[in-house]
């Protein structure tokens, strides 16, 4: 066993945002709405007009990042701002932003590493044929990923295809734009998830194609799944749950099939998908180099009793600790419960380092692939003192643990390449608008007001940098 404290040399420190949470400038510049300017317009919070001001401040923005000690930053690229109509004609505006951007970061040492697609289909192709639901926003979405990987595939090595497939099965109706009489359809989830898995396997190829040494991968939503007892049937609803809720992605990007008892699962209960003939060639051929991982908290899982309907997991949407309504269910097949043993943030999301040390173990084993972290943070209702500090303790104590767990993971020989919380600013978040922030630097603005959007340093910030310059030398062990 390696016992050394500090993190490699190469390895790429970093932070996260997405387009549409961060960039605001909507609809300016050309660029028409997404799904997401409409669905993550939630009443009582911010839209996605202004956000954080990112398309008009990524200077100032990047000269943070510099500041910090970046040396990756990992964002997406706003489909509808390269093609606001989905397909056809590029728009120049849009696509010298990330021009502008890629550069800047690069001019600054830092590392781009774009997202493709972040939940923000072009509304342009809901209205012509209802997005992802249809089989067509595969080839959209391979006409879109080749222009950007051709356009930018000189400047940037690492690329990220779709955002947390997993999340978007789980909460379907707010990831994606469903049109009424598919509401109570859940086989459309799966549908579209295997469009996913082709649009994804499509983009590793272009990478592979295109990219000089790039390196490709999805950035996954993944919680450590546990049985809630040491009961067998808890032990086997937990390998259950793991089954349909991760493995049944990491399998499709890194094995190039279905997780069988999932698919399984899947059959019985009218819910797979239908695959055409050559779609499994495909998947297998577009092969991902690394997987990359969005870690926030773990689940505890039991056998479901018989007779109990399907509910997808819960949310909380005041962020007062306990008001959480409910948790998955997949009949015959597991339910989530709370874990007994585990602390919550306000929002009813478990804080769970060891989760994630858990899960990089677990993958390292299945797969032997690099991992990389996408996302991984706190968030909370941060307050604003009058001198302007933030001070997140909270956050810090988070990180630090995820940080130290990584570590462990790394010294049991598991190949982690980057580590890019979330955020690196404070973005709209995708359900509890500025209520919930998770940057290093604080956005001057309110749901309500959009004030003067300064930027003002978390206590986080200061305590990251240190980090990054000491290599991790500055973490306190447990
Ligand atoms: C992930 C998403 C991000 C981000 C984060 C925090 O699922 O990829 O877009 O928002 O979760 O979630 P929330 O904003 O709901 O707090």
């Amino acid at each position: 066993m390696r016992n050394d404290n500090l993190f490699p040399d190469d390895f790429l420190w970093g932070a996260s945002t997405s387009a549409y949470q961060v960039e605001g400038a909507a609809e300016e510049d050309g660029k028409k709405l997404s799904q997401q300017d409409i669905l993550n317009n939630n009443p009582g919070f911010a839209d996605t007009h202004v956000t954080s001001d990112h398309y008009h401040r990524y200077k100032e923005d990047i000269a943070l990042m510099k500041e910090l000690g970046l040396k990756s930053y990992r964002f997406s690229i706003a489909w509808s701002r390269i093609f606001p109509e989905g397909a056809g004609i590029a728009n120049d505006k849009g696509v010298q932003f990330y021009h502008n951007l890629i550069d800047e970061l690069l001019k600054n040492g830092i590392t781009p590493i774009p997202t493709l697609y972040h939940y923000d289909m072009p509304m342009a192709l809901i209205e012509k044929y209802q997005g992802w639901i249809n089989r067509q926003s595969v080839a959209d979405f391979a006409y879109y990923a080749k222009f950007v990987i051709k356009e930018y595939g000189k400047k940037v090595r690492y690329w990220l295809t779709i955002n947390e497939q997993s999340i978007i099965v789980q909460f379907w109706t707010k990831k994606c734009f469903i049109p009424e009489q598919y509401l109570h359809d859940e086989q459309i989830k799966y549908q579209i998830n295997h469009h996913m898995n082709l649009a994804h396997a499509i983009a590793c190829k272009l990478v592979h194609q295109w990219v000089p040494n790039g390196l490709v991968g999805a950035a996954l939503g993944y919680s450590a799944i546990y049985p809630l007892t040491s009961k067998p049937e808890d032990n086997l609803a937990a390998q259950n749950a793991n089954d349909l809720r991760n493995y049944y992605f990491t399998d499709i990007y890194l094995k190039g099939h279905y997780n069988q008892s999932a698919l399984i699962y899947l059959q019985n209960h009218g819910l797979a998908p239908s695959i055409e003939a050559g779609d499994m060639d495909l998947i297998k051929e577009g092969y991902s180099d690394f997987l990359a991982i969005n870690y926030y908290c773990s689940h505890a899982a039991a056998a479901v009793p018989k007779n109990v309907p399907r509910r997808m997991d819960g949310f909380n949407p005041t962020g007062v600790k306990g008001q959480i309504d409910g948790h998955e269910i997949q009949p015959d097949f597991y339910q989530i419960h709370k874990n007994p043993h585990l602390d919550t943030t306000d929002w009813d999301w478990t804080i769970d380092p060891i989760g994630l040390e858990y899960l990089l173990r677990d993958l390292h084993t299945r797969y032997q692939k690099p991992l990389m972290i996408t996302e991984n943070g706190f968030g909370a209702d941060d307050y604003l003192e009058s001198d302007k500090a933030i001070h997140d303790e909270y956050r810090i104590s988070y990180i630090e643990q995820h940080l130290n767990a990584i570590k462990r993971a790394m010294n049991y020989g598991v190949e982690v390449l980057s580590y890019n919380p979330w955020s690196f600013i404070d973005v709209l978040s995708t359900s509890n608008g500025y209520k919930k922030r998770y940057g290093f630097v604080y956005v001057n603005r309110t749901d309500d007001e959009i004030k003067d959007l300064a930027r003002y340093k978390k206590d986080s910030f200061y305590w990251y940098q240190n980090v990054i310059q000491t290599r991790g030398g500055s973490l306190t062990k447990p």
